[in-house]
């Protein structure tokens, strides 16, 4: 009963103690170290692996992301074919909606603005909208973007969201697929993106569609939030965008090469908000449990949950 972790980016050896810590009686190889037979592997752990990882593991019956996307797994022409298993859980969904109602909030709030008078020492008082004024706009009404949307909901936010399929989620207006695109960008003027990344959705973000979003809300032009990934986002045409008044601001988590080069024009734009791909952190211990646990009910002969579909890429 062996587990083959590979993971890059993040401490690798500190993922290995906590799945260790789980279940002690279950061998944790970390690919690449000496002595690491990844023959023994029944199962692979995952994040931005080493193309051709599994490739020398015949006995793995399924490989589990440790993030909710999986695109920098399914990337790997050489992967097996065995079931690749997602993230859902309510810790990462909680860290996301906290980011993106975060970053909802900066913009209705005028945040940004506050913070350069708060420099100059100057007591400005702005206008205060209310949220029910603001049209919210979700690509993405999976796991997280639910999640978002429901809150945001609450907080009175107008909310729309985008997908695949038609949802039917209380208080959320539902558009689907590449006829319904058109509609939800026409009445959103704040976009949050937490789309996965596959064929269909990169380079999603860029300068044709945010020409399509409303222009009539209360920051005159609309603003865009990206905590997806970084290929959804045409990082010249958001930039081209900021400069002509097509946007008026952006939040982005994610980006074209990460980490951000310093010389990326991106971090030193009045009108962009970032944080490094840290909207939603993978935190070991929930992580850990969630996947010991999935592997405990697969061997006790139940079936593995958010299997990945290869072919939609999510
Ligand atoms: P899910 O798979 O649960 O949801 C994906 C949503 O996107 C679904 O609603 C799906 O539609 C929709 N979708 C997919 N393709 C299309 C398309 N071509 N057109 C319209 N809608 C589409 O994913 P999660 O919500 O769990 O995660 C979303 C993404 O968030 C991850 O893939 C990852 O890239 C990113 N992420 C970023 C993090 C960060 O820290 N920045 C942390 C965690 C995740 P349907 O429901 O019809 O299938
Ligand atoms: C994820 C991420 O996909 O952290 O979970 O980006």
């Amino acid at each position: 009963m062996s587990l083959l972790l590979s993971i890059s980016g993040w401490n690798v050896a500190d993922w290995a103690e906590r799945f260790r810590a789980l279940d002690p009686g279950r061998t944790i190889q970390i690919a690449g170290e000496p002595g690491t037979d990844p023959a023994l592997a029944e199962y692979g752990v995952a994040w931005k692996p080493a193309a051709g990882i599994f490739t020398t593991s015949p006995n793995l019956k399924a490989i589990f992301s440790l993030g909710a996307g999986v695109d920098a797994i399914l990337k790997d022409k050489t992967l097996p074919d065995v079931p690749v298993v997602r993230i859902i859980d309510a810790d990462l969904t909680q860290r996301m909606t906290e980011w993106v109602t975060l970053q909802v909030l900066l913009h209705h709030r005028q945040q940004r603005r506050l913070d350069a008078a708060q420099q100059r020492r100057e007591w400005l008082s702005l206008p205060q909208g209310a949220a029910s004024e603001v049209r919210v706009g979700i690509l993405g009404l999976g796991a997280l973007g639910k999640d978002s949307a429901e809150v945001l909901s609450r907080l009175g936010f107008q909310v729309a969201g985008w997908s695949r399929s038609p949802k039917s989620i209380p208080g959320i207006e539902s558009f689907s697929g590449a006829d319904g695109l058109r509609a939800f960008l026409a009445r959103t003027e704040i976009l949050v993106c937490l789309l996965p990344l596959t064929t269909d959705t990169t380079g999603i973000l860029n300068y044709d569609l945010f020409t399509g979003l409303a222009r009539d809300g209360r920051f005159g032009a609309p603003v865009v939030i990206n905590a997806g990934r970084g290929g959804h986002q045409v990082e010249a045409d958001i930039l081209r965008a900021l400069d002509d008044g097509t946007l008026s601001a952006v939040s982005l988590d994610v980006f074209e090469t990460e980490p951000l080069p310093v010389e990326n024009p991106l971090w030193g734009h009045p009108g962009v908000t970032l944080s490094p791909h840290s909207a939603a952190d993978s935190e070991p211990e929930p992580m850990c449990r969630n996947i010991m646990g999935q592997i405990a009910a697969f061997e006790r002969g139940e079936p593995l949950r958010n299997v990945v579909d290869r072919n939609a890429g999510y």
